[in-house]
């Protein structure tokens, strides 16, 4: 036996550099003033991420630019900070105008129900920040390792249970937020206090949390954001119209690496039943919890999935009792039906109408013959209410007076756009994640290929008369799973340049992950290889079944799984 103690193992270098950074300043204030470059340093690059900045470079000019010997294409991606996705008609204005003066020009909807802008050249970042706050949006948290955009459905005004299950949200999210006032310094030039308190950060702690958090609400029937993905997830429970409260779930998240079966996508627990008043202890209990136990050590396992994963449920459950006061109630029973957007025109309780309108992978920019930026903006020129990104990277234009509602159809026909939800149903339900130019991870293409895949598998719909059938599939350009694409029931995870891993079988609700069909194929490969799964749908389908449960059931071994890990969802 050996007596030799075990070294603790060190601490990742973002630990490092997060406890050294004055709670996020770090030397961005300078690096960001140097125009020296278009960059700044490795270091810099992870503490701007806290702030919703990511460091980029065009990796479509990498090659020349190399050639040339010069700087790669450097510029900032800037993600909006945006609980439920609510923007104002004024708010829209201005990030539109803000595309268009300091970014790509495009706005990109993303599948966690905010803005991205691309593009902006380090000059400009502080044009951009000082734009969004003067129209009340700032981008703090929207990455980093901290507590991110929260989800939750984007129509509440659809029955009062939503109305409070949205206000939860958002006060979840305030809640949340780190207390450093390092954005306004660098970027709103606030003057530092001289000689005030020292700044704290009671819920985080200085090195704030091991790795990036996700919050997501929802209220059955439709689980839209995915709530089994989310590190913590809160069920709405109602009765009549009104809240009774939430089952909490925790532990949930997609990300994984190829090849390396100690990274996988997991489904979150059902830890039981809390009353509406107690979402923000629980969910500070939830982020001290993994604060506290969450791994220091290696990013790829320092998500609340692996520590909740390594350490059990029940003690998970039992850490966040004594740290709320709170004991969790038996779970109550739930139902999800569905996770479509509802497109089209819906009437809510307060007498106003919201139109739903499918935005291919949430891409909003004027394209020949599809003017999509100059029709919204049209639309929020003479639109009183908001604007709704749905987690499915569609918009709703809503708060529309019934008297309105002829005014957006019009815009909407004179540009062409009035028949974008007659799309198939294959691409209503497609999501992908931005992938190249921009996505310094991206192994193959996503958003961009997304187009020809939808094409090649409408051809191969239409021969077996699935054309509206609502198939969900989800593409992405790596493992990481920007686009939730293990619960696609088709998903194409990308290896290299045209190489896609292919899974099956995830069910259309998001209850159940999908599974590994083939590790490796091309677009094309992939719609061969579902040719005939697909003419057996057609024909051998039971009835009401989902193309995700018919795979599971009839064309995916007994023994698929997903790794050797994998857990499935506990509803
Ligand atoms: Fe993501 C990293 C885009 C939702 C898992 N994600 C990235 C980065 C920032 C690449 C990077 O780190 O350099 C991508 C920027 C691309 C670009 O050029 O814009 C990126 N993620 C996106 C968006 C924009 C995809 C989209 O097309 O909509 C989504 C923005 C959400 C938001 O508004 O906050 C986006 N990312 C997700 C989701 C889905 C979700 O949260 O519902 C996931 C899977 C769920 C999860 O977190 O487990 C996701 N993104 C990741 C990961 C893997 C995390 C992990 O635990 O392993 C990374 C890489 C990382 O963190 O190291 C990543
Ligand atoms: Fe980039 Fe990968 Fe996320 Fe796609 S899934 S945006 S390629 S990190």
């Amino acid at each position: 036996m050996s007596t030799a103690t075990q070294e603790p193992k060190p601490l990742s270098a973002n630990e490092t550099l997060k406890a050294a950074s004055n709670h996020l300043r770090g030397r961005l204030a300078e690096e960001l003033a140097d125009t020296s470059t278009g960059a700044i340093t490795e270091d810099s690059g992870q503490l701007t991420k806290f702030h919703g900045l990511y460091l980029q470079d065009d990796r479509d000019l990498r090659i020349a630019l190399k050639k040339a010997g010069k700087e790669k294409a450097f510029s900032f991606m800037l993600r909006v900070r945006l609980p439920g996705g609510r923007a104002s008609a004024s708010q829209w204005l201005v990030l539109d105008k803000l595309a268009d003066d300091v970014a790509s020009p495009s706005l990109r909807l993303t599948t966690r129900q905010t803005f991205q802008f691309h593009g902006v050249l380090k000059g400009n970042v502080k044009k951009l920040i000082q734009g969004m706050h003067r129209a009340l949006l700032d981008s703090i948290a929207a990455c980093g390792d901290v507590n991110r955009n929260v989800m939750a459905p984007p129509n509440p005004e659809r029955s009062p249970a939503a109305q409070e299950v949205f206000e939860h949200a958002k006060s979840w999210s305030e809640f949340a937020l780190p207390k450093t006032r390092a954005y306004h310094e660098i970027y709103l030039d606030e003057e530092l206090v001289a000689g005030g308190e020292p700044e704290r950060e009671p819920m985080y702690g200085d090195t704030y949390l091991p790795r990036k958090f996700k919050t997501g609400f929802v209220l059955p029937p439709s689980n839209d954001v995915d709530v089994f993905s989310q590190d913590l997830g809160f069920i709405a429970v109602a009765e009549g119209g009104r809240l009774l409260g939430y089952n909490v779930t925790a532990g949930g998240g997609l990300g994984m690496s190829h090849g390396n079966a100690e990274t996988y996508p997991r489904l979150a627990d059902v830890l039981g039943f809390i009353e509406p008043g107690q979402v923000n202890k629980i969910g500070e209990a939830v982020i001290t919890t993994q604060r506290d136990f969450g791994d220091r050590t290696n990013r790829k396992h320092a998500r609340l999935k692996y520590t909740i994963q390594d350490r059990g449920v029940e003690w998970f459950k039992g850490e966040v009792e004594k740290r709320s006061g709170i004991k969790f109630q038996p779970a109550r029973p739930f139902a999800f039906t569905t996770i479509e957007d509802p497109l089209g025109w819906h009437e809510c309780v307060d007498g106003t109408w919201f139109y739903g309108l499918h935005i291919l992978s949430g891409r909003i920019v004027d394209r020949d013959g599809w003017p999509m930026k100059t029709a919204l903006r049209e639309i929020a020129q003479i639109h009183s209410g908001d604007f709704r990104l749905t987690p499915s990277q569609n918009l709703t234009i809503s708060g529309v007076a019934p008297g309105k509602k002829a005014e957006v159809d019009a815009i909407l026909a004179k540009h062409g756009l009035h028949r974008e939800n007659e799309r198939s149903g294959m691409r209503l339900n497609a999501l992908s994640c931005v992938a190249l130019p921009t996505c310094g991870l991206a192994l193959a293409e996503s958003e961009r290929a997304l187009p020809d895949i939808l094409e090649k598998f409408e051809a191969v719909l239409d021969e077996n008369g699935l054309r509206h059938d609502a198939i969900s599939i989800r593409v992405t350009g790596c493992p990481n799973g920007c686009a939730r694409p293990y619960l696609g029931e088709i998903g194409l995870v990308g290896k290299a340049p045209n190489k896609y891993a292919l899974y099956l079988g995830a069910r259309y609700d998001g209850t159940r992950l999908n599974r590994l069909y083939s590790p490796s194929t091309t677009v094309e490969g992939a719609v061969e290889m579902l040719r005939p799964v697909i003419k057996r749908y057609a024909l051998e389908r039971q009835n009401g079944e989902g193309f995700g449960d018919f795979c599971d059931r009839a064309i995916l071994p007994a023994d698929a799984t997903f790794h050797s890990i994998g857990t499935q969802a506990a509803a």
